[in-house]
């Protein structure tokens, strides 16, 4: 009796080490996953915004944490849904977001971020980004995404027609360059392509606005991220369904609500 005893006993131990060695190994494979999913969203992160209450103290919440300053009238107002709030430009054309480091002038790069236009002033540009200045123009590789005075989106030579993008509603946008080629998306659908504009982003990134921070952009922004690499589609999914680095799942209106897979399997 004594021997069978042992012999379950020992069972037993060796079945819960059995248990508690899978339990750890499962708990271990969770964590990895989890930090290789975050992970791979930082990896080659340069700059990021969620316009989030206090995003002007807290900076750029990439690795890199930029200091960041802001001028004129700022509004954070409430986003739609899922994100929390957004910034708000169009009540005073000086609003700007300056990003207070540099940036460098990296290979590949993929700008996105979250964006409602509103309808475009008459007469009047407006800017999403702009990495020129006074000094250093296009020629020296810098560049500007904006709207011109017939409501086109203009990024180097690509445009969008006015009639081209949505207006009054959250779409996601992606602008992408590699290799002398760039891509602008939005809402997952390619809407221009063509040759690259140079990537020299220095110390210049300007968000909101034109270099000369009188030209805001008429409309909102929000989760502004700017990678020195392409995402592929699963990080670009990941990224429309929540925060750039927050495991805060989006709430069940959200901006956009599948929209992005659904395009990418052609049923929309
Ligand atoms: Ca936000």
């Amino acid at each position: 009796m004594a021997r069978l005893n042992v012999q379950i006993s020992d069972k037993i131990e060796v079945f819960s080490r059995i248990g508690v060695k899978s339990f750890y190994f499962i708990l271990t494979l969770v964590s990895v996953w989890g930090l290789a999913a975050r992970g791979a969203v930082e990896e080659g992160l340069l700059l990021y915004l969620d316009f989030e209450a206090g995003w002007l103290e807290r900076g750029d919440l990439s690795p890199s944490r930029h200091p960041v300053e802001g001028w004129g009238a700022l509004e954070e107002v409430p986003g739609p849904v899922g994100f929390g709030t957004a910034l708000e430009l169009s009540s005073d054309p000086t609003a700007v977001v300056r990003i207070l480091g540099d940036l460098g002038a990296p290979e590949v790069l993929t700008i996105a971020f979250w964006c409602w236009f509103g309808d475009p002033k008459p007469d009047r540009w407006d800017y999403l980004f702009d990495v020129r200045s006074d000094q250093f123009q296009e020629a020296e590789g810098a560049f500007f995404f904006g709207r011109n005075r017939a409501g086109e989106l203009r990024f180097g030579d690509l445009l969008v027609p006015a009639d081209g993008y949505p207006r009054r509603e959250w779409v996601h946008l992606v602008v992408t360059v590699e290799r002398g080629r760039m891509r602008v998306t939005l809402n997952g659908l390619e809407v221009a392509a063509g040759p690259a504009v140079g990537t020299n982003l220095g110390d210049r990134v300007r968000i909101g606005n034109r270099f000369t921070e009188e030209e805001a952009f008429f409309g909102r922004l929000d989760e502004f991220a700017l990678w020195n690499r392409l995402l592929d589609d699963e990080e670009l999914l990941a990224i429309v369904r929540r925060p750039v680095l927050s495991a805060r799942p989006v709430r069940a209106r959200a901006k956009l609500p599948l929209l992005w897979g659904d395009l990418k399997r052609g049923r929309r």
